[in-house]
């Protein structure tokens, strides 16, 4: 005894294997270890066990054995994987291959290996529904690995196989987990070493075995067997794996993670539509109505905003082939950037390629290390990048509380830079920022105010220009829009003084490192502008609608609250959403479901998005179509 023991853990529950392991560790480690070792059985994926036992013995003799070399040969199917297996043994000077692999017909359930002589097939262990079980075996560094703390499959493998080649007689070893969720397994052999074979079963299937290979004569098979239950070794210069998941193809990990996804009813996909998005469009070969549609005021099929952009794609080309910044700006560029300029009566505009790269780049520019930015909680998700991509400090204030807002830019006075910014419309509960309090707070903190009015522009305020006209009160020091929405084309912008702009022009990489919008682009939006600003009933039969829409489902029993053009309906449980969006899709309505994480877990809600050109006939059907999907059967 050289003060190691030899401890053994086994548990089942009613009479059957749940779990076993073993280490042999130093005298000082045996209780710590025997209680991990505990641990691990009580919070076993297969059950808790109803008994435990730990056995605490002396090892008696130690051999130490270095480990088999590693190897690892990436399969992707059990019969991939199984042919790699007989190729190997057949390396190793074993014939009829077929025959042995099929063995493991008989090896499930068993606690131990089959030992098979490798050329009469005939199996030799005494015990055939146990098998041979190979015990008293450790990696001499277990305790610096802490392996003892929860299964390892190629730890506890290599150990074994390691000793198992050891043995008198033994010419390979063929190992398939019993583990349904472990498709990984090995062939060893004293001259291949441990060759672990990435897929060699198929993930669910509870079947596996060991088996060990023996030639030799029968006399023999008792000293093999003794040396495989009794013989104590410890062994040296176990390799680790490279990764943790290196037994998995690198594919391996996002297919778990798809799984999962699609397992909490969050899987997405992209739905095809075949026309122009209207009121109504295409899908799936029949007119759908399209009720989630953010062209709100019906401008991205007009025919002078399309002529506005073929023109374009014929003067100007259809893209611009460089940044802004050095071949990408034409004329359509600078025409828009100053009618953008004009309509919010702001000194100067910047476009974006996207209202998405316009906050991050914002942001990003303005804000850094030593800076603080002020965010809503319900922000848009491009706010939420912008914040960290610029290294600033980010505090979220709770949502729509200005209060808070007031709170948090009074205990930020030590910041170079403060920003507070807002979603204008907030895109996922349509309701409004209360500008006027925002800018008063944030002119007596001193900080800059930002407003992201994507969902504003073209929908709120008389004529639809945004938060500012509704409030009737001054736009903020950076307003955030979009091309892509009321505007009906694609495509980003900021607003504001013209120091502002030109200091975006020269900070703000997602500008000056995208190439420029095309000009077919920047064209439809100028040409939609346009419409906007001389056919304000555009935006005022928009309103109209939220109204009618809002009475129509009140008169279902459904109340919903909105001050934009966005009309949630709260449904919570995502499989529930979308259940009942696929449902209103198969009745002629298109409205996603909206889920985590766009909005909060359990908070799924449809979200209905109203165009101008909605007819109330439309309207109406939509709420006796959702309160029929809707109403619990
Ligand atoms: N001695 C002999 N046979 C055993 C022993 C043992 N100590 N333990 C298990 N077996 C037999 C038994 O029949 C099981 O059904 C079968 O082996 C499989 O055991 O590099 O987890 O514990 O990642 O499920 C291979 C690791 C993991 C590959 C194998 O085996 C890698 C595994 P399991
Ligand atoms: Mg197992």
């Amino acid at each position: 005894m050289k003060g190691l023991f030899s401890i053994k853990m086994r548990a089942s529950r009613a009479g059957t294997h749940v779990s076993g392991a073993e280490r042999i560790v130093p005298a000082a480690e045996a209780a710590q270890t025997a209680a991990r070792l505990v641990a691990r059985a009580l919070c076993h994926a297969k059950g808790t066990p109803d008994f435990i036992n730990v056995k605490i013995e002396d090892p008696g003799d130690i051999l130490n054995i270095p480990a088999l070399p590693v190897e690892t040969i990436v399969t992707r199917t059990a019969a991939e994987g199984r042919a790699r297996a007989a190729e190997l043994l057949a390396q190793a000077g074993i014939e009829r291959i077929d025959e042995i692999m099929a063995r493991f017909g008989e090896t499930h359930g068993m606690r131990g290996a089959m030992l098979l002589d490798v050329d009469t097939l005939e199996r030799l262990e005494p015990d055939r529904t146990r098998g041979v079980r190979a015990t008293r075996m450790d990696d001499a560094d277990s305790a610096a690995k802490g392996i003892a703390a929860k299964k390892n499959h190629y730890a506890e493998a290599i150990v074994l196989a390691s000793k198992v080649q050891q043995a008198p007689g033994i010419v390979g070893e063929i190992c398939i987990s019993d583990d349904p969720d472990y498709v990984t397994g090995y062939v060893a052999t004293r001259a291949l070493g441990y060759r672990r074979i990435t897929v060699i079963k198929d993930k669910g299937d509870p079947n596996g075995g060991r088996i060990f290979l023996y030639r030799g004569p029968r006399e023999q098979v008792p000293e093999t067997i003794r040396f495989l239950e009794q013989q104590s070794v410890l062994v040296t210069n176990v390799p680790s794996l490279e990764t943790p998941h290196a037994s998995a193809n690198r594919f391996d990990t996002l297919t778990e993670e798809l799984e999962d996804i699609a397992a909490a009813g969050l899987a997405r996909n992209c739905r095809t539509l075949d026309s122009a998005t209207g009121p109504t469009a295409v899908m799936d070969g029949r007119e759908v109505v399209v009720l989630s549609s953010n062209d709100y005021l019906d401008l991205a099929r007009d025919s002078r905003v399309t002529a506005a952009a073929a023109e374009a794609a014929r003067t100007w080309g259809t893209g611009s082939g460089g940044a802004r910044l050095t071949t990408g700006t034409q004329p359509p560029h600078i025409a828009l950037e100053r009618h953008l300029a004009a309509f919010l009566r702001t000194e100067a505009a910047l476009a974006y390629a996207t209202g998405y790269m316009a906050n991050v780049g914002v942001l990003s520019a303005l804000a850094g290390p030593g800076d603080v930015i002020l965010s809503d909680a319900l922000n848009h998700a491009s706010i939420i990048d912008g914040c960290r991509l610029s290294g600033a400090r980010a505090i979220v204030y709770r949502h729509g509380d200005l209060d808070d807002l007031d709170r948090h830019l009074a205990a930020c006075r030590s910041y170079r830079r403060r920003i507070a910014v807002s979603d204008g419309v907030f895109s996922m509960d349509g309701d409004l920022l209360d500008l006027p309090r925002f800018l008063e707070i944030c002119r007596r903190h001193n900080a800059f105010s930002m407003v992201d009015e994507a969902h504003a522009l073209g929908v709120v305020g008389a004529t639809g220009r945004g938060l500012a006209e509704h409030f009737d009160c001054p736009h903020p020091d950076i307003t955030v829009g979009t091309l892509s929405k009321a505007l009906g084309s694609e495509g980003g912008f900021v607003c504001g003084a013209q120091t502002l702009i030109d200091y975006l022009r020269n900070r703000s990489r997602p500008f000056i490192f995208s190439t420029a919008p095309g000009a077919p682009a920047v064209a439809a939006a100028d040409a939609a502008l346009s419409i906007l600003e001389a056919e304000r009933e555009r935006v005022a039969q928009l309103r109209k609608n939220v109204e009618f829409f809002i009475a129509v489902l009140a008169e279902q029993g459904i109340a919903v609250q909105t001050q934009s053009a966005i009309i949630p309906i709260r449904v919570d449980d995502e499989r529930r959403a979308v259940a009942a969006a696929d449902e209103l899709l198969r009745r002629g309505f298109l409205i996603p479901a909206i889920r985590y994480p766009t909005v909060a877990r359990g908070a799924a809600r449809l979200r209905v998005a109203l165009m101008s050109a909605h007819t109330p006939e439309t309207l109406r059907q939509a709420a006796t179509t959702l309160d029929a999907v809707l109403r619990p059967s």
